[in-house]
């Protein structure tokens, strides 16, 4: 694994639990963690449960003993990673957005498809696709139990940004990020409502705002709880994304990304309508997903609250009793599962590189768009 942030610690337990709780195809051996700087990997690899620490990502891409690289580090370092370890014959597992550009992440998956023809697979971690109430959610609209989609809506409210005086992380910064709500939030939501309905994106109309346009530079840490210097930078990514658009079913989109909803912490929502019925999902409270079937007796109809823990929903026969609720941990140690198996059974692992590359699509055009006043621009394919 490179990197050992809070993705580092999301991945970590997930490659420890999964093969706990899972009776997964092949062994997971958590074998070298590495960081920039090695006191600091050695110091994450004893806490989270890694063989070893090392500084260079390269020397440990070169190991036979490594056939597995989880690339956990800041967007703007994914394509150099990723593309050394696919040439170099390692599955590769990604964090999301998978680039900071299209152009990266074009050759990501040109050089990703080559790999899998030489059995190589490779995944991004758009990880809230394996929370059971989303992977109901699909299977719920593949059913036919909403029929035909004509509205479809996301948003993904932080707001942990509101305070003006919240350092400059790598986060705020557009050579680390490529982006700021769009690519960080907003691209889950763009994947996940994709992954439920299997309509794709055609074009979008977009606004991006940065509303703080200089915060406090880091005088030491990384993330939030690293503290403020009396220096301040610039702000280079957008606070605020909103933009429409329309699918190739013909449904239509609206999404909202921000990390300045005061109060909404990790409020990822969606809401599908169809001809037949309706689901309605919120993170913060991801044990449960809300149907409409407008297809029962008219005097009983309304969204109903099914709660996603029964041993035949979607990862959940794994866990606990019914009832007994996951977290948003579980979600990576089930991608941790999906992607393992995908490894051993040879079978293509979703989501792909291309599923990225054309999720990096959609965030360059809401960008496009939102520079040239809002106008709609249409999604390469
Ligand atoms: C920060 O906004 C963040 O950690 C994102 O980077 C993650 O992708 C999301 O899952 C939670 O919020």
């Amino acid at each position: 694994m490179i990197g050992h942030g809070f993705m580092g610690a999301a991945h970590s337990q997930a490659w420890r639990v999964a093969p706990r709780f899972f009776d997964l195809p092949a062994d997971v051996r958590m074998q070298v963690l590495v960081g920039r700087n090695l006191d600091s990997a050695r110091a994450a690899a004893d806490t989270w449960g890694w063989d070893e620490a090392s500084d260079d990502w390269r020397a440990v891409i070169a190991r036979d003993d490594i056939d597995v690289v989880d690339i956990v580090t800041p967007g703007d370092t994914h394509a150099e990673i990723a593309l050394a370890a696919l040439r170099a014959g390692k599955h590769v597992m990604c964090e999301k957005p998978l680039a900071n550009t299209v152009a990266e992440a074009a050759e990501m998956t040109a050089v990703a498809e080559e790999a899998e023809r030489n059995g190589v697979r490779s995944m991004v971690g758009f990880t809230y696709r394996r929370v059971p109430a989303a992977t109901f959610a699909r299977q719920l609209v593949a059913d036919g139990r909403l029929g035909e989609i004509r509205q479809i809506r996301a948003e993904y409210l932080q707001d942990w940004l509101t305070d003006p005086e919240a350092p400059l992380t790598w986060r705020l910064q557009k050579e680390r990020a490529g982006s700021g709500s769009l690519g960080d939030i907003g691209a889950h939501a763009i994947d996940m409502v994709e992954f439920v309905t299997g309509a794709h994106l055609t074009s979008v109309s977009g606004l991006l705002e940065t509303l703080v346009t200089e915060r406090p530079l880091l005088a030491s840490g990384v993330g939030l709880s690293g503290t403020a210097s009396d220096e301040r930078g610039e702000v280079t990514v957008d606070d605020v994304a909103l933009f429409t658009g329309r699918f190739d079913s013909g449904a239509l989109g609206s999404f909202e990304a921000t990390r300045f909803r005061t109060g909404r912490k990790n409020a990822f929502r969606f809401e599908i309508s169809g001809t037949r019925g309706a689901l309605s999902f919120d993170m913060e409270r991801m044990n449960e997903l809300q149907f409409y079937d407008a297809t029962a007796p008219e005097l009983e109809l309304g969204f109903r609250r099914i709660l996603v823990t029964e041993a035949e929903h979607p990862y959940a026969g794994a866990w606990w009793p019914t009832g007994h609720m996951l977290g948003y941990e579980h979600g990576f140690s089930h991608q941790v599962v999906d992607f393992v198996t995908a490894i051993a059974d040879g079978t293509p692992a979703s989501p792909s590189f291309a599923e990225g590359l054309h999720i990096q699509r959609v965030l360059d055009a809401v960008e496009a768009s939102s520079a040239a006043g809002s106008t709609w621009v249409r999604i390469e394919s």
